[in-house]
């Protein structure tokens, strides 16, 4: 099982630890081809940083290679959003985890997307076994 974790970069580090924790739960599961977005010291500001096409060309590459897309979205993220969008478009399996407690309300375009499944949480830690009921769900 290939899983794309999608997580917020430039919309936004608040959630960094967060998604650490979730791409722990998910290599449990299978190979997470998108562990770098979970990585504390990802910084875009290096001089050997990737530029935007080939950063965009790759992740659209791993995405289709995805059998599962799993979105933390609730730091908004333009780059989230666009492969929520492409991952439904190529007819992709997408989970989006959404914290409950966080003071604001989830977009319409997620929450009302019938090809998306959302999952409002409090705590990552409590994540493992709904993602582990959506990843095996798949895997039948
Ligand atoms: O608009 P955002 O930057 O918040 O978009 C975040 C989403 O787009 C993530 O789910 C990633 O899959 C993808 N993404 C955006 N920027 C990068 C990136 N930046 N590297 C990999 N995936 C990205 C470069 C950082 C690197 C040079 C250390």
């Amino acid at each position: 099982m290939k899983i794309y974790f999608a997580g917020s970069i430039r919309g936004g580090r608040e959630d960094q630890a967060r998604y650490e924790t979730i791409v722990k739960l998910l290599g449990e599961y299978g190979e997470v081809l998108t562990e770098h977005v979970a990585e504390a010291a990802l910084s875009d500001k290096g001089e050997d940083s990737p530029n935007d096409r080939f950063i965009h060309d790759r992740d659209m590459a791993w995405l289709g290679a995805a059998d599962a897309i799993v979105a933390e979205v609730t730091t908004p993220s333009l780059g989230v959003g666009y492969e929520i969008g492409r991952a439904v478009d190529a007819g992709k399996p997408v989970l989006c985890l959404f914290r409950e407690d966080c003071g604001r309300v989830l977009s319409a375009m997620i929450a009302g997307c019938p090809q998306v499944q959302v999952l409002r949480y409090m705590d990552a830690a409590t994540l493992r076994e709904p993602l582990r009921a959506f990843l095996q769900m798949l895997a039948q």
